[in-house]
């Protein structure tokens, strides 16, 4: 087949589906033998990144690894899938550009539901304990989160379900002659 390596970037508070999302395109893709991996915190952070904590300093060290190494995967063929809060709008430019300068799509998903929304899911407890102060630096309670301004896609999380936003980035990757 031809060639569609690529980074699909997910983008969004704690909470917002960006994993699940990730999780439910990558089935969907390599159930029509497609090759797509999902990369998150919970693959970086605990291995490559384990010396990386939440200051400003290292979420941009982090972002700038977790680029660096999609960009790679990308490189080999793979339709790669980076769930990851990336608040700042300069490390996601930055995530771009080792992209581009590489020749590689690269596409910035905002995964937008409102913050009221994931601190009610609270699906790991974190947004209590950072209500509470046992947890510092957590995005949209002391740290800040910069949108997107000009996403290729915007995802309703808290209005559709997985299969309708599962749908609406495979159209968006059609379009984009990924598939
Ligand atoms: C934000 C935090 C924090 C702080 C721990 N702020 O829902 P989760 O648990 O699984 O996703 C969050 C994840 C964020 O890691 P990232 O690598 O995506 O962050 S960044 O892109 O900003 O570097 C959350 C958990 O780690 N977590 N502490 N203080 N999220």
């Amino acid at each position: 087949g031809r060639f569609r390596g690529c980074t699909v970037w997910f983008t969004g508070f704690s909470g917002s589906g960006k994993t699940t999302l990730s999780f439910a395109l990558e089935d969907y893709l390599v159930m029509r033998g497609i090759p797509a991996f999902s990369l998150d915190g919970d693959n970086m952070r605990f291995g490559l990144n384990s010396d990386l904590g939440f200051s400003d300093e290292d979420r941009q060290e982090n972002i700038r690894r977790v680029a660096e190494v999609a960009k790679l995967f990308a490189e080999s063929g793979v339709v790669t899938l980076c769930s990851f809060v990336s608040p700042f709008r300069e490390d996601r430019d930055r995530a771009r550009k080792i992209h581009a300068d590489a020749g590689l799509p690269f596409f910035e998903i905002f995964v937008d539901a409102p913050l009221n929304v994931c601190e009610e899911r609270d699906v790991k407890g974190l947004y209590k304990k950072a209500r509470q102060g046992t947890i510092k630096n957590f995005t949209g309670i002391d740290s800040p989160y910069e949108p997107p301004l000009n996403p290729h896609e915007t995802m309703h999380t808290s209005q559709k379900s997985v299969v309708e936003c599962t749908q609406q980035l495979v159209d968006l990757l059609v379009s984009q002659n990924v598939l």
